[in-house]
């Protein structure tokens, strides 16, 4: 039985190393691969949990490239289709002055032609949380029918689901995520949005209405990054927890997956969300440390030396 069980794109990435010259002026390219939920899965592995991610790659190298590396990091990938129909998405990268820009070479994928037939629905029922995101449900009629489908049976079979809107406005317009983001939050027992994107998708910029809608979902919602605190609002409550003191900033990628492989593992493994929330927020902060979307993501024992070093100073 798998913890976690979470579904989307992977694309492979490619990216001129180091801020400098960007793409397009003849640099050398290193090669990776991302996707918000794989890079989740990834983290959950490496903090000692059983996760499993499945999408549709396509039959290329660089689809079993993505497949090699996932199984590597011990992520289940079972249920993950391949296709010889159309290609695995392509993300490029670069950072100029110090400006991120991501280019997508993604559309008519393989991924985004994924459809609820690719779920396997014991697979999902067995699980004990089902993580969706914003992503996947960006990519297409079919893909948002397959997540969808995918909350169905989870609800049905009792699993926990936790939902990341990963607000990706190069995949759809604010006007069409909102109301799909909105339904998506509604079948949520973890609901973890960014402040930015939180305020895109209620449309205002007061914190009091935020946290309103927040207070109205059925499940707990995390607020990451509000200014330079994570939030727990649970009803009526709310828990601030200050960000993580880092020693550079180098690659802000990712932060969101490893808070979500954070939070989430403190709940697999019994923490309170109290607890959990802080897990998340040391999560974030390591990956942000060093370059990679998903490479920084800590194992267990280092998470568990800095939590014993916290508890040591408070002392
Ligand atoms: O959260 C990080 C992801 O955004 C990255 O790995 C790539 O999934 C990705 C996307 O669609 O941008």
């Amino acid at each position: 039985r798998l913890d976690v069980i979470t579904f989307g794109e992977s694309m492979a990435l490619m990216y001129p190393e180091g801020d400098g010259r960007g793409l397009g002026s003849g640099r050398k390219l290193s090669q990776s691969f991302g996707g918000a939920e794989s890079n989740l899965a990834i983290g959950l592995a490496r903090l000692g949990c059983r996760s499993g991610w499945f999408g549709m790659l396509g039959d290329d190298p660089l689809g079993h490239g993505v497949v090699k590396s996932l199984r590597s990091e011990g992520v289940d990938v079972s249920r993950v289709g391949m296709t010889k129909e159309a290609p695995t998405g392509l993300m490029l990268r670069e950072s100029v002055r110090g400006k991120l820009s991501v280019y997508y070479y993604r559309s008519g994928s393989a991924a985004s032609r994924m459809t609820p037939g690719l779920l396997d629905a014991d697979y999902i029922a067995n699980a004990g949380i089902l993580h969706i995101t914003g992503i996947t449900a960006a990519l297409g009629s079919s893909c948002l029918d397959t997540v969808r489908e995918a909350v169905r049976i989870a609800r049905q079979g009792g699993v926990r689901i936790s939902f990341d809107p990963n607000l990706r406005l190069k995949l759809w317009p604010i006007e069409q995520a909102r109301p799909i983001i909105q339904e998506l939050a509604q079948s949520a027992d973890y609901f973890l949005p960014g402040y930015d994107e939180l305020r895109l998708i209620y449309d205002t910029e007061d914190i009091g209405t935020l946290l309103a809608n927040v207070r109205r979902l059925p499940g707990m919602t995390v607020i990451k990054s509000v200014r330079d605190e994570n939030w727990l609002v649970r009803g009526s409550r709310l828990h601030r927890r200050p960000f993580e003191k880092i020693h550079r900033l180098v690659d802000p990628v990712g932060a969101g997956d490893g808070f979500a492989a954070g939070f989430l593992s403190g709940i697999i493994k019994g923490f309170s969300p109290v607890e959990s929330l802080k897990l998340g927020s040391i999560v974030g902060s390591l990956v942000v440390q060093e370059p990679g979307d998903w490479e920084a993501l800590p194992l267990w024992s280092e998470v568990e030396a800095i939590l014993n070093k916290t508890r040591h100073i408070e002392r």
